[in-house]
């Protein structure tokens, strides 16, 4: 396996001692507007003070950059396997801590619930996460024809029901220009931030019940497979792609799997998602604080819809390929955000 250059992300200091004061990460709608305003102020100063990886990735010009362009690398190593799950777990304790130590953040990351908006595609509309004043912007306008965008930008399947695909013109983010992307590279391409919401595709995959689906699951190996999706189709989708392709549609930023926190709606999705981990391990924390598996190697069974390739399943004794800090962790690192180094919780479980 590649590894990347370990000063990638810079300075990660690991948080040394025992847990006492773990953050709390609460559902968006239920913090108080000056808390959503104090997020995304964070999230926009990371966008403003100077990156650690611009040597390594031409286009990080900024702190937040860094997470963009480490993600982009990665995303070969940490999708549709085994890592997935404890990866970007670990991918947002450190995004969360850059919050707070370089810009004052007090609180942690905010999840989306997006199955409070799943029950009907209008509240999928009036969600406050598209909020253009708290929340993070709407809607691109509807582009119909997207012939003459690059093939890279797409999404490989047709996303139903889109319905935007132009660049974002409400929100914190409207003025925002993605230095890298979409897709896989990391050379300085800035471009406005699209999406391409599909209201339809959020209730038809990020509902309560594909959410229990997923929660069903026997062992992690198949937690990891039912949160990814069980196929590339629309039919096959689940919660991660109802997230991601929900907001991202066919082409906006959010769709793409390399290039996707371009659009800080990433990280409040992605924070759903660790929740959903956590939910899934207190069920039997006994038996789930220690119970690791999937593959090691992308596309690898059960995610084979592309043919067999070769692969072992994941240990608690692997590395977490690759946080890109110089301090390297380990699978079982990640197992318990109620003790270091994360210390973290949510406000409830899902
Ligand atoms: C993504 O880009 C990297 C760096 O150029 C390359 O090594 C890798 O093969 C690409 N991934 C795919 C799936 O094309
Ligand atoms: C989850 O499992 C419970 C108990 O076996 C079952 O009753 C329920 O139908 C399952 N839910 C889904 C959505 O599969
Ligand atoms: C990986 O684990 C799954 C069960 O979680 C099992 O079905 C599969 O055979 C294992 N693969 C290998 C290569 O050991
Ligand atoms: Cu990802």
């Amino acid at each position: 396996m590649t590894r990347a250059d370990p000063s990638d992300l810079g300075s990660y200091a690991k948080p040394q001692g025992t847990c006492r004061n773990p953050i709390v990460r609460k559902e968006w709608r239920t913090l108080s507007l000056l808390e959503r305003m104090s997020f995304i102020a964070a999230v926009m100063c990371l966008q403003i003070i100077p990156d650690r990886t611009g040597k390594t990735y031409a286009g990080a010009r900024s702190r937040y950059d860094d997470y963009q362009a480490l993600h982009i690398r990665m995303t070969d190593y940490v999708h549709f396997d085994g890592f997935f799950l404890p990866w970007h777990r670990f991918y947002l304790h450190m995004f969360e801590q850059d919050l707070r130590n370089y810009c004052g953040y007090r609180g942690g990351i905010p999840y989306w619930d997006w199955t409070i908006d799943a029950v009907s595609e209008d509240a999928v509309i009036k969600s406050p996460i598209f909020d253009p004043f708290f929340g993070f912007g709407g809607n691109g306008p509807y582009i119909a024809d997207l012939s003459s965008f690059p093939d890279d930008w797409k999404t490989i399947v047709a996303i139903p029901g889109r319905t935007g695909g132009g660049c974002i013109t409400t929100g914190p983010f409207a003025w925002r220009q993605v230095p890298m992307g979409p897709a896989n590279h990391t050379e300085y391409t800035p471009h406005c931030l699209r999406r391409d919401i599909s209201p339809y595709l959020i209730t038809k995959v990020a509902n309560a019940n594909v959410l229990e689906m997923v929660l069903n699951a026997t062992d992690f190996s198949d937690l990891t497979r039912r949160s990814q999706g069980l196929s590339l189709s629309p039919g096959g989708m689940t919660i991660h792609a109802g997230g991601h392709l929900g907001v991202g549609g066919q082409i906006g930023d959010m769709a793409n799997t390399y290039s996707s926190p371009g659009d800080p709606l990433f990280w409040i999705h992605h924070s759903m998602m660790d929740r959903v981990m956590e939910t899934w391990q207190r069920k039997d924390w006994a038996v789930r604080k220690t119970d690791m598996g999937g593959p090691d190697t992308m596309w690898a069974y059960p995610y084979n819809y592309f043919g067999d390739i070769p692969y072992r399943n994941i240990t608690l004794e692997d590395d977490l390929v690759y946080p890109l800090m110089a301090n390297n962790i380990k699978i079982k690192e990640t197992m318990d955000i109620s003790a270091g180094p994360l210390c973290y919780k949510y406000d409830k479980l899902a």
